[in-house]
């Protein structure tokens, strides 16, 4: 059998189901099942499961148990493959065999070296019959940042900016700069909710004094670790960032962690991460190395104009949300570092826009 309508139906929703979990699995990415059967009367979802907060239980075995015997002889819908390793829980794929699962439908290949494949076999060797590839592409939308940090043992990282219709994102001196409205700030804010880590240069911190947590209605539990790009260790000890050290986490980058303003720092609760320098900077690379070592998968790049150049400049950019705004900044406006006429990229053979190898930008209109 081949796949169907109502198969790619069922996958789009079970794709737009596991990005609830986004930024909140831990290392482990947010993957969505469904347990679908029909008797006669159409389909029903009997089970559903998106990956627990934290990592664990998996996808699987949560919709499996909604399910309960319903499971027998239904169909699985996976956003990725099932697991063939015995973790911290059983392999998904043995879950599905003992449910009695006949059919699974599958959407990207875990590159996992325990898993790559293998969840396909323990399944077909089971008898089960194994769809793979469904809609590949669109649960990489939500896989991406484990993808990357699979692939190239580096964090997946999103760079995030307002501009103004004058092409500004702030005025010299003036603090936070109102560009865009409430919608964008909602929206920003569900896009930290999403990510792992918040990254933004020592300059923006010190002239916005922003807080950086997630602090939409409900989400602000989801608040990720926020990181400051900090080479000498200037932080200020009264700043709203460390007085918010107890709701959310925060590190900085420093090229000095011994400083006595890095231990001051660290004595108040802010993480220390040792970084190489370069060029009178913190060095980026190493940096987003280091922090999907330490399984940040997900990093949401927000400013300031600085630091947006150089992780553009050295190529580090996967992802490009731009708010554009219909306010004007005008005298001592800071320049946006790219506007939608500027993002470097180009357009392919087929008229389709490629910002880079395989990235993608978005754009959003907002007041
Ligand atoms: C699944 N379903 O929902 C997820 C999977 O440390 P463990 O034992 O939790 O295993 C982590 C690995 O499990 C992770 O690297 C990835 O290969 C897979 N994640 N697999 O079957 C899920 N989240
Ligand atoms: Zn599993």
């Amino acid at each position: 059998m081949t796949t169907t309508a109502l198969d790619r139906r069922l996958m789009a929703a079970n794709i737009r189901m596991s990005r609830r979990h986004l930024g909140l699995t831990g290392t482990n990415p947010s993957v969505g099942t469904l347990v679908v059967r029909d008797d006669g009367d159409g389909p029903v979802i009997v089970g559903s499961g998106v990956t627990a907060t934290g990592g664990r239980p998996h996808a699987e075995p949560l919709a499996l148990a909604e399910a309960g015997d319903r499971a027998r002889g239904a169909t699985a819908y996976v956003t990725l493959e099932p697991c063939a390793h015995h973790g911290r829980t059983p392999p998904c794929a043995e879950a599905l065999v003992n449910a009695g699962i006949a059919r699974v439908v599958a959407a990207a290949t875990d590159p996992d070296s325990r898993v790559s494949g293998r969840g396909y076999e323990m399944l077909r060797a089971a008898g089960i019959e194994v769809e793979q590839d469904v809609m590949a592409e669109e649960a990489k939308g939500v896989l991406s940042g484990y993808l990357t940090r699979s692939a190239e043992k580096r964090c997946e990282v999103t760079v995030k900016l307002a501009v103004s219709a004058d092409g500004m994102i702030g005025r010299d001196a003036a603090g936070q700069v109102p560009i865009t409205g409430d919608a964008a700030r909602a929206q920003s804010h569900l896009l930290r909710a999403e990510h792992d880590a918040i990254l933004v240069g020592i300059g923006t911190a010190l002239a916005d004094n922003p807080e950086l947590t997630c602090r939409l209605p409900g989400l602000s539990a989801r608040s990720p670790l926020r990181i400051i790009l900090d080479r000498t260790a200037r932080l200020p000890l009264g700043s709203r960032l460390v007085h918010s050290v107890g709701d959310a986490p925060l590190a900085i980058g420093t090229a000095h962690p011994a400083s006595e303003r890095a231990q001051a720092l660290e004595g108040a609760g802010v993480r220390l991460i040792a970084c190489e320098e370069h060029e009178g900077r913190v060095a980026l690379p190493e940096l987003l190395d280091d922090l999907a070592a330490q399984g940040v998968m997900r990093l949401l790049v927000e400013g300031g104009a600085k630091v947006a150049r150089s992780f553009l400049a050295e190529g580090l950019a996967d992802r490009i949300v731009l708010f554009e705004s219909d306010v004007v900044v005008g005298a001592n406006g800071i320049a946006a570092p790219f506007t939608r006429a500027t993002i470097p990229g180009e357009y392919t053979a087929s008229g389709e826009w490629r910002f880079g190898a395989d990235r993608c930008h978005e754009f959003l209109r907002s007041k």
